[in-house]
C-alpha cells in the first residue's frame, strides 16, 4: 500500500489552478518520459480498442456489446431503470461517435475526428419519437456536440477548408429547442424526461433529481453563448435558482424533488448519485461564465457539504433538514469529489479521500458502485464496475494540482486493472460483481469521453498547453473565453496569459488572484508580495485547528477562521 501522502502547495492555489499548472508540467521524479510516453500509449490503444469496436459492431447505434459484439440504442435507456416507454422505431443517435469526438481530438487524431464529424453533419437527427433523460441526454449528446463543435473551429483541430459550416451547432440547437418544454412546468424545473419529437408526454412522472435539474447550465449556457439566443441559459439558470432556493436553513438539498410543487421527495442527500454534478456545474459554471452568483452559491453548498457530509475522508448522506447522518456509504460516484476540491484549492482534503478511494480500489481491483462504510462491506446488489472515470479524473486533477509521481502509479493501477478484468476482444466489458469479476455486455459510452480521457491526460498533457478548458460532467471540453466572462474578463484572462508566458504558473490561480492578489511590479511578476494586512497562516498547508491557527486575509483584511473540517479560511463571516 502506498505510503500517505501530503499535497504540495499552497492550498490557496486555489479555483482553476490545475488548467494554468497544465502549461507546466515537469517530468514527475520516479515516472520518466519513457514510462510516461509507455502508459500514454497503452491508454491511446485502450481507447482505439474501445472505439474502434465500437465503430465496427454498434456504430450507428448508440453503445457497444463488447461481449457478443453487437449494439444497444441505449439513449432512452439511460437512468430509465424500469426501461419505460422504450421507442419501437428507433436506430440510436452514434451516441458514442458523438461522446468520443472531443477525446479524438484530445489524442490528436484530427482525421478521424473530421470523419466523425462530417458523418454526424449528414445523417444525425433528433426527429425521433424517443423519450430520453434530459440530463443524460444533455451531458452526453447536447455537450458532445457543442464541444466538437467548439473543437472544428478550433485552429488546432479545425476541419479542412470549407467543410465545417456550423453543422454541429445547428444540431445542438436543433437539441437545444427540443430541451426547452421540458422547463415548462409550474416552478420552472425541468421534468426529467422529454421525447424528442413530441415534447413532454402525458402523464409523465414529475420526479426527478437535484443534478437532473442543476446540472444543465454549462451546456446551455454555452450553447446560448455560442448562437448569440439567451433563451437556453434563461431556463437552465432560472431552474438553478428555483432550485438552491428550495434549500435548507442548512443550505443543503434533497436528492430528488417534484418540478410540479417543488417539494422534496428524498431529503437525504450526500455527494454522489442524483447530487454530484449539482455541485459540480456550479464551480465551473463560475469558471466558465464568471457570475458571482455561481460562486456564492457554489461556496454556501460546499461549506454545508463539508461541515455535514464529511467525516475524514469519507463523506455520508445527511437528512438536509437536519443535518444528521443517514446513510453510511461509499459510491463510486462520489470518486469525483476530490477533483472538485482541486478547483477549490482543497487539496489537503482532496489528497486524503483520493487516497480513501484508491485504497477501495485496490482492494477489489476497481471500485464498486456502492459500499456499506458502516457495516465494512459490499453492498448486497450494487457490486457493480460499469468503466467509470471517477476516480481517474481525480488522480488527473491531483497529478496537475501537486505534480507528485505517485498519482501516476495509481494512473497505471487503474488502467492495468481495466486491462486485466474488462478488456476483452470487442471492446472493454463493464463488471457485473466486483467479488466475481463477472463482465457485462455494456460499454458505456462515458468510457470514451472519460475514462480514456483523464487517464491519456494523466500522462500526456500536451493538449492543454495553450489553452485553459473547463471539462463538463461528461469530459467534454469547454474553452474558457474573455467573451463569456461576465465580470473581470480582462484582467482575469490576461493576467492568466501574462503568468503562463512569465512561466511562474506555480502560485497562480484565478482563486488566489481573487483571494490573494499577486503584485506585479515593474513589470514582472514577483512572487507573492502580499497586502499590507496580510498574515499568512500558522500553517502552510492551511489546515488548523483552532482560529489562532488561521491569519489574516490579504483582500479583506478580516481574521480567517478554522473551518469544522480543519482549514482556514473566510468561513465564518460568510455563515
Ligand atoms: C457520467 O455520465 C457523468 O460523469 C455523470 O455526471 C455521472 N457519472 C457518469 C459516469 O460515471
Amino acid at each position: 500500500m502506498p505510503a500517505a501522502r501530503s499535497a504540495s502547495g499552497p492550498a490557496r492555489w486555489g479555483l482553476l489552478s490545475l488548467l494554468i499548472l497544465s502549461a507546466f508540467s515537469h517530468p514527475a521524479a520516479g515516472f520518466g518520459a519513457a514510462k510516461k510516453a509507455y502508459m500514454r500509449e497503452k491508454v491511446r490503444k485502450m481507447f482505439y480498442h474501445a472505439y474502434e469496436n465500437y465503430m465496427a459492431h454498434a456504430f450507428p447505434h448508440d453503445e457497444l456489446k463488447p461481449l457478443t459484439k453487437t449494439f444497444t440504442d441505449s439513449l432512452s435507456e439511460l437512468g430509465n431503470l424500469k426501461l419505460e416507454y422504450l421507442p419501437q422505431n428507433y436506430n440510436g443517435s452514434a451516441l458514442s461517435l458523438i461522446e468520443s469526438l472531443s477525446s479524438l481530438v484530445v489524442l490528436g487524431n484530427f482525421t478521424e475526428f473530421q470523419r466523425g464529424v462530417l458523418w454526424l453533419s449528414d445523417n444525425l437527427t433528433f426527429d425521433v419519437d424517443a423519450r430520453v433523460n434530459l440530463f443524460e441526454c444533455n451531458i452526453r449528446v447536447l455537450g458532445g456536440l457543442i464541444s466538437a463543435h467548439i473543437l472544428a473551429t478550433d485552429t488546432k483541430s479545425r476541419l479542412d477548408h470549407g467543410l465545417y459550416k456550423n453543422q454541429l451547432l445547428n444540431l445542438a440547437e436543433d437539441l437545444g429547442q427540443r430541451f426547452l418544454p421540458a422547463f415548462d412546468s409550474p416552478t420552472g424545473l425541468p421534468y426529467a424526461w422529454i421525447n424528442l419529437k413530441n415534447g413532454v408526454m402525458e402523464n409523465e412522472t414529475t420526479e426527478t433529481s437535484t443534478s437532473g435539474c442543476g446540472s444543465l447550465i454549462l451546456e446551455m449556457g454555452a450553447l446560448s453563448r455560442l448562437t448569440g439566443d439567451s433563451k437556453y441559459e434563461a431556463v437552465a439558470l432560472r431552474a438553478l435558482r428555483k432550485l438552491w432556493s428550495m434549500r435548507s436553513s442548512l443550505n443543503l438539498l434533497g436528492t430528488t424533488l417534484d418540478v410540479v410543487t417543488g417539494e422534496w421527495i428524498e431529503c437525504s442527500s450526500g455527494i454522489g448519485a442524483g447530487v454530484d454534478s449539482f455541485y459540480e456545474y456550479l464551480i465551473k459554471a463560475y469558471i466558465l461564465f464568471g457570475s458571482d452568483e455561481y460562486w456564492d452559491i457554489f461556496h454556501s453548498a460546499y461549506l454545508a457539504v463539508q461541515k455535514y457530509f464529511r467525516h475524514g475522508p469519507w463523506y455520508h448522506e445527511a437528512d438536509m433538514r437536519t443535518g444528521r447522518a443517514t446513510y453510511w456509504q461509499l459510491t463510486s460516484l462520489q470518486a469525483f469529489w476530490p477533483g472538485l476540491q482541486i478547483l477549490v484549492g482543497d487539496i489537503a482534503a482532496a489528497n486524503s479521500s483520493h487516497r480513501e478511494f484508491f485504497h477501495v480500489w485496490q482492494r477489489f481491483g476497481v471500485l464498486p458502485e456502492r459500499y456499506l462504510l458502516d457495516h465494512d462491506m459490499l453492498h448486497p446488489t450494487e457490486r457493480y464496475y460499469p468503466l467509470r472515470p471517477e476516480l481517474a479524473e481525480s488522480t488527473f486533477y491531483l497529478y496537475q494540482a501537486t505534480k507528485d509521481p505517485w498519482y501516476m502509479e495509481v494512473g497505471e493501477s487503474i488502467i492495468n486493472s481495466l486491462n486485466s478484468y474488462a478488456k476483452v476482444d470487442g471492446g472493454f466489458a463493464s463488471i457485473r460483481d466486483v467479488m466475481t469479476m463477472q463482465q457485462e455486455d455494456h460499454q458505456h459510452s462515458f468510457f470514451l469521453s472519460e475514462t480514456c480521457k483523464y487517464l491519456y491526460l494523466l500522462f500526456d498533457d500536451s493538449f492543454l498547453a495553450d489553452k485553459n478548458y473547463v471539462f463538463t460532467t461528461e469530459g467534454h471540453l469547454l474553452p474558457i473565453r474573455s467573451s463569456w466572462h461576465e465580470k473581470l474578463p480582462e484582467s482575469y484572462i490576461s493576467n492568466w496569459t501574462s503568468i503562463k508566458n512569465g512561466n511562474q504558473g506555480t502560485h497562480a490561480s484565478a482563486m488566489s488572484l481573487q483571494v490573494c492578489p499577486a503584485m506585479f511590479i515593474g513589470g514582472n511578476i514577483t512572487p507573492w508580495v502580499e497586502s499590507a494586512c496580510h498574515v499568512p497562516d500558522s500553517r502552510v498547508d492551511h489546515r488548523c485547528i483552532t482560529d489562532d491557527d488561521c491569519g489574516i486575509d490579504s483582500t479583506t483584511c478580516r481574521r480567517r477562521t478554522c473551518s469544522m473540517a480543519g482549514y482556514c479560511g473566510l468561513w465564518l463571516f460568510i455563515l
